[in-house]
């Protein structure tokens, strides 16, 4: 494997790539990346060298199924070119991979384009929104309401212990939007200013439960309490289709370090990146094919990954 590759790997692993999006992003430019500099001879060794490191890119952080499903449709299409005898030889191969790799790439940035206006329209003039972590899908929303004259507010929470909710923060603020970083403890004390809460995904199951950043499905039951809207931006890439079949998502347990650098070896710490939101709590998912209740998420995510089958 490509050293490029390898740190691709990595950077995912230790969040320098983070965002379920950027993760999927990142792996799909990867593993295009190896198959254009392969230097396998045959067909299959190039398609088998294509499947390891797909794996390898798809398991760099577990709950991530956007960036399993690219990897599938990448791997199925590689799959599809030898068995149909469409690529006859490994340079044609890789000619037809790179077409495709920029076709999945394009079709990424233009399904959250499409999300993103979908979200921008569900924003009230002089709406305050609460948010968790950093979901590029969820800046995008709010710096294009702010574009628009909206004329918003966001609270957003720290996210510990990797404060990714600082980089919304500053993001919101490069783009002009008046923003506010809050602790995460004060989500509560916080919402009675909120509108509605707007947070991201990593994944969603068969049942319209959200799987994203530990401490979503808190903020989730306090929305619940105070009666304001709860929505998940996530493209329909985000479904796991496995969960229809009883699988349950792995949620990530990370390094006790991030949490406690030097604690106490008899304190036991725990860090789950994740955690469950019930399908109940959840107002809408904000998507590529428009804001979809929970419970009608599978039907129409089914039928985009359809490709995958
Ligand atoms: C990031 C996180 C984000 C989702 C969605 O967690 O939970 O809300 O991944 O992001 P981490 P996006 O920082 O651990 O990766 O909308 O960019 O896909």
């Amino acid at each position: 494997m490509h050293a490029k590759v390898s740190a691709i790997a990595r950077d995912i692993k230790s969040l320098k790539i983070q965002g379920a999006r950027n993760i999927a992003k990142a792996a799909v430019q990867a593993l295009f990346f190896q198959i254009s500099i392969s230097k396998a001879k045959s067909l299959d060794a190039i398609h088998r060298e294509a499947l390891s490191v797909g794996a390898l890119l798809a398991k760099a952080r577990p709950t991530e199924p956007m960036a399993r499903n690219y990897v599938k449709q990448a791997i199925f299409y590689s799959y599809m070119l030898i068995k149909a005898a469409k690529a006859k030889s490994v340079p044609e191969f890789k000619e037809m991979m790179a077409k495709e790799g920029k076709t999945i790439l394009a079709k990424m940035d233009a399904d959250k384009e499409m999300l993103v206006r979908n979200g921008e329209r569900l924003i009230q003039k002089g709406a305050v929104v609460m948010t968790h972590c950093h979901s590029s899908t969820v800046t995008g929303i709010l710096i294009r309401a702010h574009r628009k004259k909206k004329n918003i507010s966001v609270i957003s929470l720290e996210t510990r212990p990797r404060f990714q909710g600082r980089i919304t923060a500053k993001e919101l603020a490069d783009y002009g939007v008046d923003v506010t970083s809050a602790v995460d403890g004060s989500m509560n004390m916080l919402m009675r200013k909120a509108d509605m809460v707007l947070v991201g995904a990593d994944a969603i199951t068969s049942r319209g439960d959200l799987i994203n950043k530990v401490g979503t499905s808190t903020l989730a039951h306090i929305a619940s309490m105070h009666d304001k809207s709860f929505y998940s931006a996530a493209e329909l890439y985000k479904y796991d289709p496995l969960t229809l079949f009883g699988s349950r998502e792995r949620i990530e347990e990370r390094d006790r370090a991030e949490v406690w650098p030097d604690s106490p070896k008899k304190v036991k710490v725990r860090n789950p990146a994740f955690d469950v939101t019930a399908a109940k709590y959840i107002t809408a998912f904000i998507t590529d094919g428009g804001v979809i209740p929970p419970e009608s998420l599978f039907t129409i995510a089914e039928k985009k990954l359809k490709v995958l089958e």
